[in-house]
């Protein structure tokens, strides 16, 4: 009888077979995985499902008894067309809603505000007053639907619209059944549609616990997001660490509030972004719930429910792309699977036009079909974990959780993460990352199908949506009129003063915000009066990008293209006495900024001056720093659909300025079908997802007059 072979065994054919060569795959995260796992590389017994730690799920029977929830978030222009959509989707398939806002919204203005013009009803839908709640809701039974709201900077006058809507449909408050985001730090770190300073942010957050535990028992009273971290260029590690020291965090300011931990823990839920390292992913939320049950530990619950972490997921917008747009069908099927398979509880999937504008109803179905066919068609939801036990899956998601427990200790170690983020840190380590990642699809280390490989010479343009935002605001302007004409304006007025005054005093039962919101939001105060009224206590907070150096440049060094571009710069430099000059732009309420941080980043490494403007910008502000800074191009980076409305208005107040020299460029989520009109416009550039930085650099020198060859080419 021949001997079993053993690993050495196994190690000498295999590197046989490859002449040699070291198959361990280095991730971004720092681990290295290698080409084999077996038993030998499992140090723990998973455990059971619906049993402690939780880490193959946190139900015994899982899907098998109840699948997860097909969640498609969604919302555009106003309440009305946005409800019509709902109702549409519902009939289609799909469970559970999740309503996006738009970004005058989210920053606590009215949709009549100056600063929102650009905004209203591009990204989400606008919401004002309890009036369009209602709309929202109309139809859709709030005691039986639970429904998510994306809110984290206006989270009080939308919590407090969203159970007056309920109220006025007959549904006590106690059986509204749903989930508020509510995370500030991973706006502060990555979202940025933060309104207040983090001090009474993180005091938002407690109130709305305390009021959610004692009248609103089924209502998850936050979701703890790693996803926008993970969108900004977080590594898994990254994004799995930060999450769960943002839980942490959450979790002290509750019990400092006076709250006892197993009074709120238990409505405590999470979020995760869903990439294309299958695996990875699987593990990720496997390592999610086991360092949720430590930490929870650690700070003291007793219930085991405060220490089972529930998760919604979505599948990864940044993987998605512009060129070949079906692909994205394929990418997120993948990353569906992947959700499932590490047992979510709700589920996103983004729709094949991501990269590109919000979703038809054409994507929309194409994205929820492949939830329904994953459930209803292949029979995967029938086994609890099916993973488990797979020697590379157990192995990995101990590897997670040892390396991401090394960051989560090193913030607790400096005080918690409100803290991390004030330093900053947490943020640039974010971006050191995004940045590398750039560098490495830019150079094609990193392969995406149909951008750095396989791309095709021809595009067929897509359909998309498109939201007339100036339709939409007059409309929620008349509204937002006829809502404070029909009024009780005493009434209204004594809730505001009363909400003013609680925010003026100190933390309390009786003070508690939200409880003061909703008697303003039921005499009709709208978002922007209830937002302002907190802010004369609270302040607007207001911050400076600080790109990171070097990182984009080191795996250039000795390209040749990378040379000839440093070559053009340094030319440019020596014919102008000083260095071209970029301002990277963000106006609007837009606040992503993963996309101008990484320019701004790749340009300074280049060699260009760069001033990285601040977000929420006017075309007027940006004018003046563009004038006051001497810069020689504008680079507008836009991400929310204000594209067309913004940029034209500053070429043209550059021009009232008399400064039509100035180039300005444009890049982020653009459709092709506005191209011509930004270039009538005037715009001189146009960048949109994919396109590699180096070769965004060669063309703004050839804007500057220099003689810059095409790729591949001798100078
Ligand atoms: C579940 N249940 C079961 C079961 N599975 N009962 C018996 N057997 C089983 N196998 C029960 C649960 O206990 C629960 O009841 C009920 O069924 C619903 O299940 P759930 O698992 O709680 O699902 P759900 O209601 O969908 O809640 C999931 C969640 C929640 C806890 C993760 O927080 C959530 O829906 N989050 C969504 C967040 C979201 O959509 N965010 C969008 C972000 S977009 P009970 O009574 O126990 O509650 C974004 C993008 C951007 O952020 O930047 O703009
Ligand atoms: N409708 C649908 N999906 C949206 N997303 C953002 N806004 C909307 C919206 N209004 C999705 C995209 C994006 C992620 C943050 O959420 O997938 O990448």
């Amino acid at each position: 009888m021949t001997e079993k072979p053993t690993i050495a065994d196994w190690q000498a054919a295999a590197a046989k077979e490859v002449k040699g060569k070291d198959l361990t795959w280095h991730t971004p995260e720092g681990i290295d995985v290698k080409p084999l796992y077996t038993a030998e590389d499992v140090r723990e017994d998973p455990g059971l499902p619906g049993f402690a730690p939780f880490t193959r799920g946190v139900r015994a029977s899982m899907y098998a008894g109840r699948p997860w929830t097909i969640r498609q978030y969604a919302g555009f222009s106003t309440a009305e067309e946005s409800n019509a959509f709902y109702r549409r989707n519902l009939a289609a398939g799909q469970k559970g809603l999740s309503v996006a806002f738009d970004l005058a919204t989210h920053r606590g203005y009215d949709s009549d505000h100056p600063r929102v013009v650009g905004d209203v009803g591009k990204a989400g839908v606008a919401i004002d007053s309890v009036e369009d709640m209602k709309i929202l809701f109309d139809g859709i039974p709030l005691d039986q639907m639970s429904v998510s709201m994306t809110m984290n900077g206006a989270v009080i006058p939308i919590l407090a619209f969203f159970i007056v809507a309920g109220e006025e449909q007959g549904v006590d408050r106690k059986l509204l059944d749903g989930t508020i985001q509510n995370d500030i730090l991973k706006e502060f770190m990555v979202r940025n549609t933060y309104i207040y300073p983090p001090e009474p942010s993180m005091r938002i957050i407690s109130d709305i616990f305390g009021y959610t535990s004692r009248e609103m028992p089924k209502f998850n009273s936050i979701s703890i997001s790693g996803y926008h971290m993970q969108e900004a260029g977080a590594t898994q590690v990254q994004e799995l660490a930060f999450t769960i020291a943002d839980g942490a965090e959450y979790v002290r300011y509750g019990v400092a509030s006076g709250l006892d931990i197993d009074k709120f823990a238990g409505r405590l839920s999470f979020f995760f972004a869903i990439g294309m390292n299958f695996f990875m992913e699987i593990a990720k939320l496997r390592a999610a719930r086991v360092l949720w049950h430590r930490v929870m530990t650690n700070l003291g619950a007793k219930d085991e429910r405060s220490k089972m972490l529930r998760t919604h997921c979505q599948t990864s917008g940044v993987s998605l792309t512009e060129q070949d747009p079906y692909n994205n069908v394929m990418r997120t099927t993948i990353e569906a699977m992947a959700a499932m398979l590490g047992g979510t509880q709700s589920l996103h999937t983004n729709a094949l036009d991501e990269a590109i504008a919000l979703p038809t109803d054409f994507s929309a179905r194409i994205a929820r079909n492949t939830q329904i066919v994953i459930q209803e068609e292949t029979g995967m939801t029938k086994v609890v974990d099916p993973l488990g036990g797979s020697y590379y899956v157990e192995a990995l998601t101990q590897e997670l959780v040892d390396k991401a427990w090394e960051i989560i200790e090193r913030v607790e170690k400096e005080g918690g993460m409100a803290k991390a983020v004030a330093a900053g840190w947490p943020k640039a380590m974010i971006e050191t990352a995004a940045a590398a990642r750039q560098a490495r699809v830019d150079r094609g280390d990193d392969v995406i199908v149909g951008v750095n490989k396989y791309r095709l010479a021809n595009e067929d343009l897509l359909e998309t949506l498109e939201v007339d935002n100036t339709k939409v605001r007059e409309a929620q302007i008349a509204r937002i009129n006829k809502t404070k004409a029909s009024r009780d304006e005493a009434a209204c007025q004594a809730a505001l003063k009363a909400l003013r005054d609680a925010a003026a005093g100190e933390q309390s039962i009786e003070n508690n915000l939200l409880a003061h919101a909703v008697e303003a939001a039921r005499a009709r105060a709208t978002l922007g009066e209830i937002s302002s009224a907190m802010e004369e206590s609270f302040q607007r907070y207001a911050t400076q990008p600080t790109p990171v150096k070097g990182v984009y440049a080191a795996p250039y060094e000795g390209d040749s293209r990378w040379q000839q571009v440093l070559d053009g710069v340094a030319a440019v430099e020596r014919r102008m006495g000083r260095k071209p000059k970029l301002l990277v732009a963000k106006m609007g309420q837009d606040g992503h900024d993963r996309g101008a941080n990484v320019i701004a980043s790749a340009f300074g490494d280049m060699g260009f001056d760069v001033v990285s403007g601040p977000l929420f910008q006017t075309p007027e502000e940006t004018v003046v720093l563009a004038l006051d800074s001497g810069v020689d191009v504008v680079g507008a980076s836009s991400l929310a659909a204000g594209h067309k409305t913004l940029i034209p208005e500053l070429i043209n107040k550059l021009r009232e300025a008399g400064r039509s020299d100035i180039k300005v460029i444009a890049g982020g989520v653009i459709p092709p079908q506005d191209y011509d009109y930004l270039r009538d416009a005037g715009v001189q550039g146009i960048y949109g997802p994919g396109s590699n930085v180096v070769e965004c650099a060669a063309d703004v020198l050839r804007l500057l007059g220099h003689n810059m060859p095409p790729i591949g080419e001798a100078a």
